[in-house]
């Protein structure tokens, strides 16, 4: 049995232990709990609420000390977490970074996203999203908000840089060779670039391959490529994840007086382990140096997310607010084997051996696995939702609901009063976060999917190239089948299904499908209904505010 918190066995904190963490938190400290009316989506000033979405790379559900981590230090989002709604089972879309950031930029889950794979592993080429791959900051735009988005982007082109093969090779995180691109052409004609899918503001990466550089020598600013002089010639000079951090805090500044959604996505927690200082591990004498700057990508992503909230505060905005942190997958327990030795990044420092990089500081929470599973340490992630004006729901009624990334963009589109796309997966959670009561949510099963991937797989089930895996998360039940070949439509007789009861068994352990045979049918049947081949065709869509006239 493993210790998987939940909304009652790991108490809240006491807000005042929750506010002595963060100086900054003195002012919130003398405004009265709010709970929510039918009103909370009309802020003062007739506003309806900013949305700050921050999305963590690779952070597992045990990453927080709010979610158990021991050794970490995470005060800020622990203190969101303890003032606001600790969601005990949120779930990434998929267990890597490109089709678990397509659903939830676009709300369809893996039956029918665009992208169910990292494709840069398997042909070469990014992700990308088409034109009706409509983005939650595409609604959010109609709707009348500015939007921007800081950090790792992960679909659409940069030609400027040629991706190096994947494998055991040291270049894959320190790319330095051009490409065929020129450096100074905009990419305006790129219909996958975040300008061109709803983002008025870019400051980041791409691609992911280009994320997997720390100090690189240049990032987007908008469409057109910006120089970091600073890092020329392998020099540590300017840290991205802290540009991002500028860029966010300049254009909450820039729009505080205007509705706006800003989506906050630095590669921290994601290889290589690279952070400008391991200060706050450096009493850690016992580690190894790569195991000090592992922790100290946690923490100081956590220090740009206590920034940021200190900025809303500062500006007032806090009351008209909400804060969503999540992560898109699991953590790594095999990066290291998979893209070489960190030596490789860093020369000066030991790599972990695998063993020791398996869930360190049980970064999994004890569930089963990490990245590139669809069992639960793969997906299963934490799921916070802060803000004192908005979050008004009962923790002890809520929390422990199943919902997730897939839920993102009918939530917000509910938030800011437009309609969402018809043929999205997810639905809004809108009153499981405000306590407003519209008439409940009626959430379907959380749906997943895996296509044969060359990843390594270290989570006990079938070789991940061999088998198209598939998830549901159903109530209590979890279901995992794996399908050989690359059909998940195969017949049942020729699949494996297993069938694990989360509330009795959260590291889904035993297979309980023989004992509840009405169960595994109705789930299997699910899962094939579920699944649609790519390329999936998605509606036009039209935004029109909600019960009114169309914005376009
Ligand atoms: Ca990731």
């Amino acid at each position: 049995m493993v210790g998987v918190p939940t909304s009652r066995s790991l108490p809240r904190l006491g807000r005042r232990a929750a506010l002595a963490t963060g100086a900054a938190a003195a002012a919130v400290a003398a405004l009265p709990r709010q709970r929510a009316d039918a009103a909370s989506t009309k802020r003062r000033n007739g506003r309806r609420p900013n949305i700050v979405v921050i999305l963590a790379d690779d952070f597992g559900y045990g990453g927080l000390g709010a979610y158990g981590q021991q050794v970490l230090k995470t005060p800020n989002l622990d203190r969101l977490a303890a003032e606001g709604i600790r969601f005990t089972q949120g779930y990434a879309g998929a267990s890597v970074c490109s089709p678990s950031r397509t659903t939830l930029l676009t709300g369809m889950h893996g039956g029918h996203a665009r992208n169910r794979s990292n494709s840069i592993r398997e042909t070469g080429k990014e992700s990308q999203l088409l034109p009706r791959d409509i983005t939650f900051a595409e609604v959010l735009k109609a709707a009348g908000y500015r939007t921007g988005i800081f950090g790792k982007w992960g679909f659409g082109q940069d030609d400027y840089l040629t991706p190096a093969p994947i494998g055991v090779t040291c270049d894959v995180h320190q790319p330095e060779a051009p490409g065929g691109g020129d450096f100074a052409v905009a990419n305006s004609r790129d219909g996958s670039h975040p300008l061109q899918k709803g983002f008025d503001a870019f400051v980041g990466l791409v691609t992911t391959y280009h994320a997997f550089q720390y100090w690189p020598d240049y990032l987007w600013r908008g469409n057109r490529r910006s120089r970091l002089p600073a890092n020329e010639g392998n020099v540590k000079g300017t840290y991205a994840p802290q540009v991002y951090l500028d860029a966010t805090l300049e254009f909450l500044d820039a729009h505080q007086d205007e509705e706006f959604c800003l989506y906050f996505a630095p590669q921290l927690v994601h290889f290589p382990n690279q952070v400008p200082d391991t200060e706050a591990y450096d009493d850690q004498t016992s580690w190894t140096p790569e195991m000090r700057a592992y922790a100290s990508q946690y923490t100081l992503l956590d220090t740009y997310v206590g920034r940021i909230i200190d900025r809303l505060e500062q500006l007032g905005l806090a009351d008209d607010t909400l804060v969503l942190f999540t992560g898109d997958n699991g953590p790594t327990p095999d990066e290291h084997l998979l893209v070489g030795s960190s030596t490789c990044a860093d020369t000066e420092t030991q790599s972990p051996d695998s063993a020791l990089a398996d869930y360190l500081w049980n970064t999994n929470g004890g569930l089963r696995a990490g990245k590139h599973s669809l069992y639960d340490g793969g997906i299963r992630v934490p799921l916070i939702a802060w803000g004192p004006g908005v979050v008004g729901a009962d923790p002890d009624d809520v929390a422990d609901r199943p919902w997730g990334s897939v839920d993102l963009l009918p939530t917000l589109a509910d938030l800011a009063g437009v309609t969402a796309p018809s043929d999205v997966d997810g639905v809004s959670v809108r009153d499981w976060i405000t306590g407003e009561r519209r008439g409940g949510v009626d959430h379907p099963p959380l749906y997943f999917e895996r296509p044969p991937a060359g990843d390594q797989n270290l989570d006990g089930g079938p070789p991940s190239q061999l088998v198209y895996t598939t998830a549901i998360r159903w109530g209590r039940w979890k279901a995992v089948r794996h399908a050989p070949g690359s059909d998940p439509l195969i017949a049942d007789s020729r699949a494996v299904f297993e069938l694990y009861d989360l509330s009795t068994d959260p590291a889904e352990q035993r297979n309980v499908a023989s004992l509840h045979p009405d169960v595994a049918a109705r789930l299997q049947k699910r899962m094939r209904a579920s699944h649609a081949p790519p390329p999936y065709h998605r509606k036009a869509y039209r935004p029109r505010r909600t019960g009114g006239e169309f914005l376009t």
